[in-house]
C-alpha cells in the first residue's frame, strides 16, 4: 500500500486554490480530493456519472482501499456522486449467473467494503442527490451522517430484480428506518421522495437542490474539529453499544467515557471552557 500512496503523490496536481488537491487514488472511478484549511477533509467521489455511478466490483474494492488509505491528517470524510445521481446500486450488468458460493463471496466483499466506510478512522458524511438505490443506499447507510437534497430519491429495486440486498443493507437499513418500512419498500418497490425521506430516517439533513455537497462539507469541517477519541468512541463505541443488553451498554459506555475524558486533548478543552476559553452552546439560528 505504500508503494500505492508514493503513486497517489506522483499524480497529485495541485489546483490554482491551494486549499484543494485534485487525485486519483486507486481506481479511475473514484476522485480523491483533500480540501479545508488544513487538507483535513477527504472527499471521496463516485466518478462513473455516465453509468450513474453504478457500483462494479473494481469501484467497491476501490472504495474499500481508499478508506483503508486514507493519509494522515484526514479527520473527516466527505463522499458524494458525480452527475445526475448519487448512486445507482450494484452494477447490474455484471450480474452474472453466480453460484451459492460465489454470491456469498461477493456479498462478502461488499461488507468488507462498507465497513470499512462505516469503522474507519474518521466520520464520513455522505452528500446525497438523485438516486440513492439498492446498494447506492446501502452505501450511503454505511456513512455516519447524510445529508439530503430535494432531487434525491430511496428505493430498494432488489425486490423487483428478483435479488436480495447483499451489501449490508438488511442490518443497517432497517436501523435507519426500521424493519417495517423496508420490507414495505423491497415488497411493494415505494420509492421515497427527499420530503418523505428524511421524516422516515434516512437523511438527517434535508438541504435545497444543490447544496447537499455544501453542506456535507461544513458539517466534515466542523466534525474534524472534534477531539479524535470522542469521534473514534461516536464510530465504534456507539453502535456496539446499541447492540448491548443494557446492564453491558452501560459498562461499555463508562470505560469508553473514562478513555475519552482521561486524554490531554479532553483536559485542555474542559480547561478552555472553565476558564472562559471555549465556544458556550447556543441556539442554531
Ligand atoms: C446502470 C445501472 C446499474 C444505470 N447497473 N448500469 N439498481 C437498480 O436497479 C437501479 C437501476 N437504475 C435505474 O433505475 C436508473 O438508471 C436510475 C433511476 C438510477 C437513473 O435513471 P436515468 O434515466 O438518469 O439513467 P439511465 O438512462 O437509466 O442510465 C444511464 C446509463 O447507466 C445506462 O447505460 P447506457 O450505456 O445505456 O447509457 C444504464 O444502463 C446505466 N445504469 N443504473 C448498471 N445499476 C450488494 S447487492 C446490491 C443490489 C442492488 O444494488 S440491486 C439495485 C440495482
Amino acid at each position: 500500500m505504500k508503494n500505492r500512496l508514493g503513486a497517489l503523490e506522483l499524480v497529485m496536481n495541485y489546483n490554482h486554490n491551494p486549499s484543494i488537491q485534485k487525485a486519483t487514488m486507486t481506481h479511475p472511478d473514484i476522485q480523491f480530493e483533500r480540501r479545508g484549511d488544513e487538507q483535513e477533509i477527504a472527499v471521496i467521489r463516485l466518478a462513473r456519472g455516465a453509468k450513474r455511478n453504478a457500483l462494479s466490483d473494481g469501484l467497491i474494492l476501490g472504495l474499500r482501499d481508499v478508506f483503508e488509505n486514507l493519509p494522515a491528517g484526514v479527520r473527516a470524510a466527505v463522499i458524494d456522486g458525480e452527475g445526475p445521481h448519487f448512486c445507482a446500486g450494484l452494477d447490474l450488468s455484471e450480474l452474472k449467473e453466480r453460484d451459492a458460493g460465489q454470491g456469498l463471496y461477493h456479498s462478502r466483499m461488499w461488507h468488507a467494503a462498507l465497513e470499512r466506510v462505516q469503522f474507519g478512522p474518521v466520520p464520513v458524511i455522505a452528500a446525497l442527490h438523485g438516486a440513492v438505490v439498492g446498494g447506492g443506499l446501502e452505501l450511503a447507510a454505511a456513512c455516519h451522517v447524510r445529508v439530503a437534497d430535494e432531487s434525491t430519491f430511496y428505493a430498494l429495486p432488489e425486490g423487483s430484480r428478483g435479488i436480495f440486498v447483499g451489501g449490508g443493507g438488511a442490518v443497517r437499513i432497517p436501523r435507519l428506518i426500521g424493519a417495517a418500512r423496508m420490507t414495505d419498500m423491497m415488497l411493494t418497490g415505494r420509492v421515497y421522495n427527499a420530503q418523505d425521506g428524511e421524516r422516515a430516517g434516512f437523511a438527517q439533513y434535508l438541504v435545497p437542490e444543490g447544496q447537499a455537497f455544501d453542506k456535507a462539507l461544513a458539517l466534515a469541517a466542523r466534525v474534524a474539529q472534534n477531539a479524535p477519541l470522542t469521534n473514534y468512541a461516536l464510530m465504534h463505541a456507539l453502535p456496539r453499544i446499541a447492540e448491548q443488553p443494557a446492564d453491558q451498554g452501560f459498562f461499555t459506555e463508562a470505560m469508553m467515557a473514562a478513555i475519552a475524558q482521561s486524554a490531554p486533548e479532553a483536559k485542555s478543552r474542559l480547561a478552555d471552557f472553565l476558564e472562559g476559553r471555549a465556544a458556550k452552546v447556543r441556539k442554531e439560528d
